[in-house]
């Protein structure tokens, strides 16, 4: 990507990680659509630069509308990618305080870690091959736009509304058949939503190959070490102070956090 960015991609990769950081919503930033997809990651990778300037790191990646549920909730159909820092893995079972979020809502998702890198056109068993892990994990996804609502490029630029991820036990590849686990997303031990992991395109290795691909053509190869979070199995659910959240999948196990309020 290119690092000579215009005015106009500073000033709102600003905008944007100044809200995330302050949990501040903002009006969409693109209300006459001219912003182009290259733009809109352009914006992204700056918005990113800032929290690295910061002190995080950079941990890994995330995607986005790799299944139909979550297309079909947010209306858009196009797989995105978002940059995964530090700053957003919080530790499985402890408490997150709402105060850091503008109005979030939670979604299960499938984890893998990278045991080498993975760049490129690769199949899914050179994906496969790259995997150190997988686990059951939840996204937070908190979109600094006023009501959630977005166009392609303004979401993109949010980084994909990424804010927080919660992964549990990691388990061997080899050993589980992943392709098609089911699922649930339990809020106060109640069942909000059920799925699968096949919601995601059809298998989550699709995932992985697919952030392969992407972030290779944006000059990022996959490390390894890092983490790529496959996408939502099912449509995302709002979360308020006080609930216990948490995806139980089967053979891989659960894995939750607390919302303080
Ligand atoms: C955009 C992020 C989509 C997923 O897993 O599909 C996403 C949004 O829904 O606000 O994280
Ligand atoms: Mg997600």
């Amino acid at each position: 990507m290119n690092d000579t960015t215009t005015p106009s991609i500073e000033h709102f990769a600003e905008l944007l990680d100044t809200c995330a950081r302050e949990a501040r919503e903002l009006p969409q930033i693109d209300p006459e659509n001219r912003l182009g997809l290259d733009e809109a990651y352009a914006i992204q990778a700056a918005s990113i630069r800032r929290r690295i300037a910061r002190g995080e790191r950079r941990v890994g990646v995330k995607m986005g509308f790799t299944s139909r549920a979550k297309m079909l909730q947010m209306g858009l159909s196009d797989v995105i990618w978002g940059r995964l820092s530090s700053s957003m893995q919080v530790e499985e079972g402890t408490a997150i305080d709402f105060s850091r979020f503008v109005h979030p809502r939670c979604e299960p998702e499938l984890a893998f870690v990278l045991k080498k890198p993975l760049a490129g056109d690769v199949t899914g068993p050179e994906a496969l091959a790259a995997v150190e892990a997988i686990a059951p994990a939840l996204e937070i996804i908190d979109s600094r736009y006023q009501d959630f609502k977005f166009t392609l490029p303004e979401v993109i630029a949010d980084n994909a509304s990424s804010s927080a991820f919660v992964v549990g036990p990691w388990s061997d590849p080899r050993r589980v058949d992943f392709g098609n686990l089911g699922l649930t997303l339990n809020i106060d031990g109640r069942v909000a939503q059920v799925g699968s992991t096949a919601a995601l395109l059809g298998h989550p290795l699709r995932s992985l190959v697919a952030a392969a691909r992407l972030s290779a053509a944006a000059g990022e190869p996959l490390q390894a070490g890092w983490i790529v979070m496959a996408g939502g199995a099912t449509p995302a659910e709002w979360i308020r102070p006080g609930q216990y959240v948490s995806v139980e999948m089967e053979k891989l196990g659960q894995a939750g956090f607390h919302l303080k309020g």
